[in-house]
């Protein structure tokens, strides 16, 4: 007989659907009588002991709050929950009349006319396979068979939810109370409240085990299960009011073990002390797992098997022996350096060395489950020993970090304990391949965290990995900084979208229970530093870093989590700090208690060597031979390091790009513009709906936005948002990836993008937007992929992703936009610690690109300005020197510089912009100010002429109206960026005075276009030169103008090359950069007189001209919120720039 597998699944699914019968079981155990409740719980009580009788097709359309109805409607009226207990259990609690007795009928409800059906379909499956019905079927179709008598036959279900292994009859662990020909309908109150009691013990020690585990080596943390007097009661603090339930005299007694556990192993029963044992085993002694509040129940399920399985930490002889070799290595490398360099900083790992194995062991493990690239982020803590024992860095480029010496190549380089890298190796313990980068940062705290991120992500995303299989990223975190800085939330936040996953994190915490001078009771309020980790259901894994073999098996749990859900895991390892923050400091000034327990503490090397010597795992000798094996390798290096004469920030570089640079001219950046058919292929999809239109239902103002775009091609013209488009869609033709992120960014703060059209129409089946289309993802067949991405209401997380993202590959254009430039703030630390420095500390480069938008609307203080003044002062040229004018002098101004700073006033410039970051033969970040009022301004807008294949970036708009044709004559020459443009060209006209008054754009304000804007100032010899600008005189652009003008102007100076970098003690030129990628161009050769720069070489060759300020006075908001005033302003701003 076939069976209908629909029928199966459909009793699989109410039998889902009544898992909170379950809890109604617990309820009833700890019910009192009459709460508001009562009345629900006793149904769900009915229904979870007839369940059977609903027919699943009923259940099935059933919502919740139908469920409950029905439920209700299924109790005998005016029944009392002590009633149905008493009824069900045939026992003589409660004061309601009794029910009357089960009759044969009682006893087997479901077999009544409605359900005749369904009894069949169940019938007949059994018959063609026992184990393919619920269990209750299987038991009451068995003993039907085997002739039981009516009302006999029926067993009621164990349990609602899928069928366990754990399943025993009842009689078994009640022999006492009743037979097994007995129904249980006639267990005793006792043994019900016994076993609900047991099943709370149980679960109360999986959720709040770990509140008693021994977790810290110090104690001094929590009254940890060490040390209570030897019990078999289980602890308080754990099971609360269970503890009221169970005796002294229950813990011989067996339990059935419900399907909620996994310390029986293969036994389905246990004595009440085994249980507690083995409860207390798996999560209070040196493991403390926080998990309970995971939502998925499989995951939790998935978590207890891993700690409760009896057995599953025993580790092998051969793995001790590992540990033991590994924790040698920690431990020996901190003790050499401490022994070497003892007055210098190097934030040890002294108290918390078992990380080097915890970290090894998480990598051994991820690359037996198919990982071949990790992307790591750490703070100072042990990171030397990190580099060295983990992702084996040549111990003589640590060593000669110490050693004060002078730099050997370019860059401003970083302290030793900041400086990142990447090595690729063999692991030996899997024999396989693997890449390892530990991502440079700043001393700001976890401010590395969206950077690994985001590198990891890269990784990920160009290695088709889409499921995180391959690339993994580990962060590290000390516990002050994981608790209190905002950057882990915000980091933590990215783990599941669907455009910034990195498909889990293993995050390791050194828990050395203490920050600087501050301990926990001082700097974090909540109980754990690790609660942040909760909000993404990420379980945590708490250790005590002494006990080297629970550390390992939460390592190897850690990673299979990983591999097996994708998800976030945390690993706390309490330890301590043997020293002060550093190991100058003197930490008894703050921590005496702390430290006079520390003091007393032997290492966690010599407590394993004495515990395998013990086993009789490795002998004492054995032990010792390890350590001076090791010890060895380190006076070899060290001796090595000593003939070292200079250091290489090249050999600490975390993402290398040697493909890119090879066989390129650094000075020669290709062109930008492209050809027409191109710009109209695109500015055609970009006007049109999607191909299967008619399908596609367009919102009605996309439509009007799409013909006026479309009006737009044929008048060869694009707007704002056209030339962003055709900059992205043609990078994406020629196989660059260009990535959009950043808040709203998919239609664009101002409603101005669409890159993702919305299909408008919503059926039953599709109640959130689902249908969408990526315009410039659907351009071309062979074209590179275009990521645009809301991201959450983050800058600092998300600023620093898109970082991480740009490190990863040089041929992809990604960009972060502003919802408005201000919120760049937030993300301070970001452009400070990374961006602007990111190259001169770590020599490593970035085409990142901000987009923020700025410019005074009349919108207030808020929203108006970007901070350009900010940016303009991070700005690394020197406004005192000119440099030389060359036929290559643009793209050395952007290759000697930090990052660009433009604010472009044309569609095609920004299209230029966007397309050279790409096109240059390195890589500098970009700031770009953009528009709000110009995304629909009539006269912003290009002609596809000026992005045809001979045009390029205009660094400078130089005026080109009637003022050019009277040059001689002109009064004035204004320069001004921005939006500003376009409000002085409209006054100009009004007033008119074209031809007396001249209007430059600086569109690249940095590095500052010297040449072109000598070049207008001379066209002009008799005019008075004015910058007009519309933000306030102590912002904008006019700090970082006015010194630079005058240096165009007055200032002439010959500037060699080497000027630009570091002179070493003996006159010897340090190479840059691009010496160092393309030696062939620059051959070595002493450097003469005349190319070392003197501070004489300035010359004055004229002061008569000077630059005049037009725009607002000083302020300390950056816009007025009143109307009004902003009304005046910019007319008091027009008056002073064109009043002649
Ligand atoms: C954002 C930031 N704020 C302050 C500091 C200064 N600081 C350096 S280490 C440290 C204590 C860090 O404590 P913890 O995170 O527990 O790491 P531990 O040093 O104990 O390993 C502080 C406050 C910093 N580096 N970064
Ligand atoms: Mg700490």
């Amino acid at each position: 007989m076939k069976i209908d597998v629909s029928v199966k699944k459909k009793l699989y699914l109410a039998v889902v659907r009544f898992r909170h019968v379950l809890a109604a079981r617990t309820a009833v155990a700890n019910h009192t009588p009459g709460t508001a409740t009562e009345q629900c719980v006793a149904s769900l009580l009915v229904v979870w002991l007839c369940s059977v009788q609903v027919r699943p097709q009923t259940l099935l359309t059933m919502n919740r709050a139908r469920v409950l109805s029905y439920m209700l409607s299924q109790t005998p009226p005016g029944t009392s929950l002590v009633t149905v207990r008493a009824w069900l259990l045939g026992g003589k609690r409660g004061k309601a009349s009794a029910p009357p007795p089960p009759t044969a009928l009682a006893a087997e409800p479901f077999l009544n006319g409605s359900s005749s059906n369904y009894v069949e379909e169940m019938y007949s499956a059994w018959l063609h396979d026992p184990r393919s019905v619920h269990q209750s079927w299987d038991t009451f179709f068995r003993n039907a068979s085997a002739g039981a008598r009516p009302g006999e036959a029926y067993t009621s279900p164990p349990s609602l939810a899928e069928p366990t292994p754990h399943h025993v009859p009842l009689s078994s662990i009640a022999p006492a109370v009743i037979s097994p020909a007995v129904s249980e309908t006639q267990i005793t109150d006792k043994v019900i409240d016994d076993h609900l009691a047991v099943q709370g013990i149980i679960r109360a020690y999986q959720a709040r085990g770990h509140l008693i585990a021994a977790l810290d080596p110090l104690g001094i943390d929590r009254e940890a299960l060490a040390e209570r007097p030897p019990t078999t009661m289980p602890s308080k603090i754990v099971v609360r009011n269970y503890s009221n339930a169970v005796d002294e005299s229950d813990m011989e007694r067996l339990f059935k073990l419900p399907m909620s556990t996994f310390v029986g192993g293969k036994e389905t029963t246990l004595p009440l002390k085994e249980i507690i044992k083995r409860l207390e085993d798996a999560y209070c002694r040196s493991i403390g797992v926080e998990f309970m509040f995971i939502n998925s129940l499989e995951q939790c399920n998935w978590i207890r098997q891993k700690f409760e399985t009896p057995g599953i930490m025993a580790m092998n002889q051969q793995d001790k022996r590992l540990l033991l070799a590994r924790l040698t290595r920690s431990h020996g490398f901190e003790a050499f350096l401490a022994r070497k360099f003892s007055s210098e900083k190097r934030f040890g790992l002294e108290g918390c060395e078992i990380l080097i194995p915890a970290m090894k062991q998480v990598i051994d493990r991820s690359t037996s489950l198919g990982v071949e690239s990790f992307v790591m982020g750490m703070p100072h803590r042990g990171r030397l020993n990190v580099l060295s024992n983990v992702c084996r860095k040549p111990l003589e480029h640590i060593f000669t970090q110490f050693a004060g010496l002078d730099a050997g190549d370019e860059g401003s380089g970083d302290v030793k304990y900041h400086l990142g890298t990447y090595q690729e190796r063999l692991n030996r313990v899997t024999n396989k391949n693997i890449r390892l980068a530990i991502v440079a940062n700043p001393s700001h705290l976890e401010a590395v965290d969206p950077v690994v991120q985001g590198k990891t992500r890269a990784e990920q995303f160009y290695h088709g990995d889409s499921e995180g299989n391959k690339v993994l990223s580990i962060l590290l975190h000390g516990d002050a900084a994981f608790s209190g800085q905002g950057i882990v939330y915000e980091t933590f936040h990215l783990s599941e979208l669907p455009e910034y996953t990195t498909h889990g994190t293993i995050h390791i915490v050194v828990n050395n229970q203490i920050g600087f001078t501050t301990d926990p009771r001082m700097s974090r309020s909540s109980p754990y530093c690790t609660d942040v980790a909760r909000v993404v259901n990420a379980p945590i894994f708490h250790v005590n870093a002494d006990d080297p073999e629970a550390v390992m098996h939460v390592c190897n749990v850690a990673a299979d989590w990983r591999h097996t859900f994708h998800k976030d895991v945390v690993i706390d390892l309490v330890c301590y700090r043997r020293n002060g923050h550093n190991e100058i400091d003197e930490p008894m000034f703050t921590q005496p208690l702390m430290y006079n327990r520390i003091r007393k503490l032997k290492p966690v090397i010599d407590l394993y060597a004495e515990k395998l010597i013990k086993e009789e795992v490795v002998t004492a000798v054995e032990a010792k031979e390890v350590r001076d094996k090791y010890e060895k390798i380190l006076e070899d290096a060290f001796t090595a390091a000593k003939s070292e004469t200079r250091v290489f920030n090249k050999h600490w570089i975390d993402s290398p790009w040697s493909g890119f640079f090879e066989g390129k001219d650094p000075l020669k950046a290709s062109p930008t513009g492209v050809h027409e058919d191109t710009i109209t292929h695109i500015c055609k999809r970009f006007s049109s709906a999607p191909p299967n239109a008619s399908d596609f239902q367009i919102h009605r103002g996309l439509q009007r936005i799409l013909s006026s775009r479309m009006e737009m091609v044929k008048a060869r013209t694009v707007d704002w948002a056209m030339g962003e488009a055709v900059a992205f869609g043609s990078l994406l033709k020629e196989g660059i990836h260009v990535r959009l992120s950043g808040q709203d960014v998919e239609r664009g703060t101002f409603s101005h993008r669409h890159h993702i059209l919305h299909h408008q129409k919503m059926t039953n089946d599709t109640p959130v937007d689902k249908s969408q289309y990526n315009t410039l993802a659907n351009l071309y067949p062979d074209q590179a992929p275009y990521t645009v991405c809301n991201s959450s209401l983050s800058e600092y997380a998300v600023l620093g992703f898109e970082l991480g993202f740009s490190m990863t590959n040089p041929n992809a254009l990604v960009i972060w936009e502003a919802q408005f430039g201000d919120f760049n703030n937030t993300a301070q630390c970001v452009i400070d610690q990374f961006i602007s420095s990111g190259q001169s500390k770590w020599i490593r480069q970035t085409g990142l690109v901000l987009l923020l938008p700025h410019g005074l609307e009349g919108m207030g203080p808020e929203h108006s300005s970007a901070r350009l003044e900010r940016f303009l002062q991070m700005t690394s040229d020197d406004p005192d020197v000119l440099p030389a004018f060359s036929n290559d002098f643009a793209i050395r101004q952007l290759s000697d510089i930090n990052w660009i700073v433009a604010n472009c006033t044309t569609p095609a410039n920004l299209f230029h912009i966007l397309r050279r970051q790409i096109a240059l033969p390195f890589r500098k970040p970009l700031i770009l100010m953009t528009p709000k009022s110009l995304l629909r301004h009539p006269e912003a807008k290009s002609s596809f002429d000026a992005m045809l294949e001979d045009t390029e970036f205009q660094r400078i708009i130089p005026e080109d109206g009637p003022a050019t044709q009277n040059a001689a004559n002109v009064k004035r020459l204004i320069f001004c960026s921005g939006k500003v443009y376009y409000e002085l060209t409209a006054a100009r006209k009004e007033a008119g005075i074209e031809d007396k008054i001249a209007i430059t754009r600086v569109e690249q304000i940095a590095p500052f276009p010297y040449d072109l804007i000598k070049q207008e100032c001379d066209r002009y010899p008799e005019a008075e030169l004015v910058w007009s600008q519309e933000e306030h005189k102590n912002m904008g652009a006019w700090s970082y103008i006015q010194p630079r003008i005058a240096t165009a102007l007055n200032h002439e100076r010959h500037i060699s090359k080497c000027d630009k970098f570091a002179i070493d003690s003996e006159g010897h030129e340090s190479q840059s950069w691009y010496e160092y990628w393309f030696p062939w161009l620059f051959p070595t050769s002493s450097p003469t007189e005349a190319s070392i720069p003197t501070k004489n070489q300035t010359s004055i060759v004229s002061d008569t001209r000077v630059l005049r300020y037009a725009g607002r006075a000083v302020s300390a908001s950056p816009a007025t919120g009143n109307k009004m005033t902003h009304t005046r302003e910019v007319k008091q701003l027009l008056e002073d720039s064109l009043a002649l």
